[in-house]
């Protein structure tokens, strides 16, 4: 775990250490993550995917489409029942065990980084 921040603030802390946000676009990058999380009895991280651009498109943040096919128990419903509870624009995610959760981006989440020029 890298700490607690807002999306954006996340975000620059892993650029600045050549890092980003987990971008996990294929299964095995799924179970990775999921297994690391359990082994490390990590409750939820921030996952480097908006809708900010266009409300409902989601997309990680090295370009790649979302594919909701390779997840079970979605919640992406742009609603964040934590954070300032009228407000329905949850346009960032955190990933908790094996389900995709959005939440406000100025919501401050435990967040981890990778560094995929070292994979
Ligand atoms: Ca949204």
């Amino acid at each position: 775990m890298d700490g607690i921040e807002t999306y954006d603030d996340a975000q620059r802390k892993c650029e600045t250490d050549n890092g980003r946000l987990l971008v996990l676009t294929t299964a095995q990058q799924i179970k990775g993550a999921q297994q690391y999380l359990n082994s490390k009895g990590i409750n939820r991280v921030l996952v480097g995917m908006t809708d900010r651009v266009t409300e409902g498109l989601w997309m990680w943040s090295d370009g790649t489409p979302f594919d909701s096919t390779m997840w079970s128990g979605l919640s992406l419903n742009n609603y964040d029942s934590a954070y300032l509870k009228e407000i329905k624009n949850a346009d960032c995610v955190t990933l908790k065990s094996h389900s995709l959760y959005d939440v406000h981006c100025n919501a401050t989440q435990p967040f981890m980084c990778e560094r995929p020029q070292l994979v």
